[in-house]
């Protein structure tokens, strides 16, 4: 009787582990090798073509019609340059939580976009690419492979002649990017290897802004702008008990740096709790917040625009 509950405790130990080790899935995703990806213009594509794995929050269905919405919906799990040497992509990556809008089951697409230029896009999708469950302890690895896709917007050729794949061009901004995607889209390869121009707190252009906040705030870090004269406006609002600094931020609706707005009396104590900071006004391309003290209470108070580097 001993022995018998003995074994089931350690059966029921084993179960737990299987599930604990199958809780991450791996994806493997890519585009053939040695294929001709070109874009609408016939050229080859270039490592400024990304393509990412991801799916449309919200159950939204991307077509031809919706193609400006598309950014608004997508989330990508994953993303890679498009190897312009060898041609194609290839990536693996792993699921680790079903979280929207990686549903079990969900339906996963391939986005590949141009990052600069005209918006070159190829969007695919495959009946069989959805997401693994992983509460299901039978789930496997997914290989997901360009060439059993179709295409949404693209055109493909199975047999890769003239072309395997080639993008379409449409007049939308692409998803957000990530700073080095930011970095690899404004500064040529030898910039990028020099960290006296392209490193995040450098000013190239000398204009006082790093390149940090140059791309917090979609400004050119190469060159030195009069239109960055209204990329922050800094005004008065008169209120009840006197006048509140408001700052006015552009932001960069691309990419996913964070922008906030500190207050200080002394420029050493930087605040941008709630207590000190109202929101006024919170979009992908603007910010507008407003001090909640008084200039007359405090006697004095600075401000500053903060970018933060997000993952
Ligand atoms: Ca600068």
């Amino acid at each position: 009787m001993m022995r018998c509950r003995l074994l089931l405790h350690s059966a029921v130990f084993g179960f737990g582990l299987l599930i604990s080790l199958r809780a991450d899935i791996a994806i493997h995703w890519s585009g053939p090798a040695g294929e001709p990806y070109w874009t609408k213009g016939d050229e080859p594509l270039g490592s400024s073509f990304v393509w990412e794995l991801g799916a449309f929050k919200d159950d939204f269905q991307p077509s031809r019609r919706n193609f400006d919405q598309w950014a608004a919906y997508w989330v990508p799990l994953d993303r890679v340059a498009h190897d312009e040497v060898g041609g194609g992509f290839a990536r693996t990556t792993t699921l680790r939580e079903n979280s929207n809008p990686f549903t079990a089951n969900g339906r996963a697409y391939i986005w590949g976009y141009a990052l600069r230029g005209e918006s070159d896009w190829v969007l695919l999708k495959s009946d069989a690419w959805t997401w693994p469950d992983l509460s299901d302890s039978l789930s496997f690895p997914r290989f997901w492979q360009a060439q059993t896709a179709q295409t949404v917007v693209g055109e493909m050729d199975p047999d890769g002649n003239p072309f395997f794949l080639r993008t379409e061009r449409f007049r939308a901004d692409p998803p957000r990017v990530y700073a080095d995607d930011w970095l690899t889209a404004v500064f040529s390869d030898n910039d990028l290897d020099d960290p006296a121009i392209s490193e995040w707190d450098r000013d190239p252009d000398g204009d006082g802004w790093t390149n940090l906040v140059e791309m917090g705030l979609g400004t050119n870090p190469l060159v030195s702008e009069a239109e960055r004269r209204d990329a922050v406006v800094i005004a008065y609002d008169r209120v009840a008990d006197g006048h509140h600094l408001r700052v006015e931020v552009k932001r960069n609706p691309m990419v996913t740096a964070r922008i906030q707005v500190a207050f200080s009396v002394d420029r050493t104590n930087w605040s941008t709790a709630a207590e000190e900071v109202e929101i006024l006004e919170d979009r992908a391309d603007r910010l507008v917040v407003r001090d909640r003290f008084a200039i007359e209470a405090l006697g004095k108070r600075f401000a500053r625009v903060e970018v933060v580097l997000q993952d």
